[in-house]
């Protein structure tokens, strides 16, 4: 019997090539970059437990936080794909405190794409075997080609975004991204190295059952997410709704794309702005949530709207099912 064959992200990328509004074909370059970059790190990821990359690497990142090693050497692979090919000139990660300056072609910076990137999200789930994953943003630079890049080549609002996309290290290792005609999921085959597309057009069900949060910040959330929560807990109609928390962005936003759901991660007492980064966390999702039929707001206003004024600016993050996000909206209005 004959296998069928599927179409592989390389030819996926080719192909979708006249989609994008300038077909140089660098678009194409820097997502098969990002690919290169995510089957490496899957690599890293997959020999976690016998490699001794486990356990912090002794340093904070800028938000003060213990840096895994494996986020460190995540951080490097991606740096290290996306400038070494050319294909970008500028490179804002969650683990480094300033953007790169990356200063490509014979005559330097060339390229017209910054990328944003959070090399390893929920990285402090690695020690335990649980989901990770990746997160990129790609725009257009708006400063002059030829010249080092800007901060304002970074701090553009989530709607210019040109692409964006994420690879999650689960169960299977998938690699899901838009360029905003749709979203679509491939799946990595371990034995061939090779993606293959498994999941075109993948939408969110308007409606779900699942919501995600950490719940143990309850007391300190606001009166709105706190009443919402009841509302999802409420023996009424279609509910109770079914808790899934993993604590990876990724995964949870993943499950909730297939399944129906909602995520939060709400401001709480201490931390106004929640603690979700706008531009390579948010935005990124928030592009990919509405190009999937679903819906992503601070729990007021549409997160692809909002205007970035710092690289790690942090943000409150609804994110999922169109019924169930509005839903949360109205609980928070009420309590505005
Ligand atoms: P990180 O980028 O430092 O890994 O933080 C982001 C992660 C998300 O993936 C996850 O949803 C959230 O932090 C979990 O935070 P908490 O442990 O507070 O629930
Ligand atoms: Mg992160």
């Amino acid at each position: 019997m004959s296998e069928k064959v599927l179409q592989t992200l390389g030819e996926f990328i080719i192909d979708k090539q006249e989609d994008f509004q300038y077909t140089t074909g660098e678009l194409s370059r820097l997502l098969s970059a990002i690919r290169l970059a995510s089957k490496v790190v899957n690599r890293e990821v997959n020999k976690a437990g016998i490699a001794d990359i486990i356990g912090k690497a002794g340093n904070t990142n800028i938000q003060g936080e213990d840096q895994q090693k494996l986020d460190v050497l995540a951080n490097e692979i991606f740096i290290a794909a996306l400038s070494q090919r050319e294909v970008v000139c500028g490179i804002a990660s969650e683990e480094n405190d300033d953007f790169i300056d990356v200063k490509c072609g014979p005559n330097g910076h060339m390229s017209k794409y910054v990328v944003l990137i959070d090399p390893l999200d929920g990285s402090s789930n690695i020690d335990v075997n649980v989901s990770v994953g990746s997160i990129f943003s790609i725009y257009r630079r708006i400063s002059e080609p030829g010249t080092p890049v800007e901060l304002r080549d970074f701090l553009q609002k989530g709607t210019e975004q040109v692409a964006a996309g994420y690879v999650v290290y689960g169960s299977s290792t998938m690699i899901v991204y838009t360029t905003g005609n749709g979203v679509n999921g491939f799946t990595l085959d371990p034995s061939l190295g090779t993606y293959y597309l498994s999941h075109p057009n993948m939408t969110f069900p308007e409606s779900g059952k699942i919501y995600s949060i950490n719940e143990g910040n309850y007391l300190k959330f606001p009166q709105g997410v706190k009443n919402y929560l009841k509302y999802c807990q409420m023996i009424e109609g279609d509910r109770p709704y079914t808790s899934r928390y993993i604590g990876s962005l990724v995964s949870d936003f993943h499950r909730n794309m297939i399944k129906g759901g909602i995520y939060m991660y709400p401001s709480y007492a201490n931390a106004p702005h929640g603690k979700l980064r706008l531009l390579y966390e948010c935005n990124p999702m928030a592009f990919l949530a509405e190009q999937a039929g679903g819906k992503a707001t601070d729990g007021f206003n549409r997160i692809l709207d909002l205007e970035p004024t710092e690289l790690h600016q942090r943000v409150p993050f609804f994110c999922g099912s169109k019924n169930m996000v509005e839903k949360a909206e109205e609980f928070m209005r009420i309590d505005a």
